[in-house]
């Protein structure tokens, strides 16, 4: 009788460890909406898209610098266009999973009038960057630390360029179109 219940305690103690294992983390997905419509992306979704791959180098608002890096990602134009384009009128929301909320135009979807910097840190005008949502960073996923695993990111073709990192909001989860 004692050796039957061990046995059966050993037994839904090792079920219970082969459960926890199986579950993991809940798998990520990026939900993009537009009015009514919603649609849901996983990273193997994302990761089959065109990609654009540029470099990456933020600083933060008490002067952290992060990069420089090799950053790689979807373009948020092509996003947009998922979402049926972004007129010249209409915004992006981007949230992070905190609730942090980003809001673009279709001039800043396609690069221009963000905050840069040389290394130096002297303002540069009329950079434009790419802006991705991001999911490799120097050739790996990006960790949970660094925003992942999707971040908006704001790459450059050219090197040494600095873009400031409030734009580059971690742990992407939602995507709006407001027209
Ligand atoms: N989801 C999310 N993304 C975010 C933020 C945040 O609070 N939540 N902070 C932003 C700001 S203000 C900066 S400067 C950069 C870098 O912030 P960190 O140094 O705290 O990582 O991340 C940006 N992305
Ligand atoms: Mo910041």
């Amino acid at each position: 009788m004692v050796q039957v219940s061990i046995i059966s305690i050993l037994l839904i103690i090792s079920t219970f460890l082969i459960g926890c294992v199986e579950s993991g983390p809940p798998e990520w997905n990026l939900t993009l909406a537009s009015g009514e419509q919603e649609e849901h992306l996983t990273l193997a979704d994302l990761q089959s898209m065109p990609s654009f791959t540029g470099n990456g180098y933020l600083i933060s608002t008490v002067g952290i610098r992060y990069g420089p890096f090799t950053g790689k990602g979807v373009r948020i134009t092509d996003i947009a266009s998922r979402l049926g384009g972004l007129g010249e009128t209409d915004r992006l929301y981007i949230y992070g999973s905190d609730g942090y909320l980003w809001v673009i135009d279709s001039i800043q979807a396609c690069g221009q009038e963000y905050i840069t910097f040389d290394t130096d840190l002297k303002e540069l005008h009329n950079k434009t960057v790419i802006p991705v949502l991001m999911y490799e960073s120097d050739g790996k996923i990006l960790t949970q630390e660094d925003g992942g695993p999707v971040r908006f990111a704001l790459l450059t073709e050219e090197e040494g360029i600095i873009t400031e990192g409030s734009a580059w909001v971690k742990w992407i989860s939602r995507i709006e179109m407001h027209r």
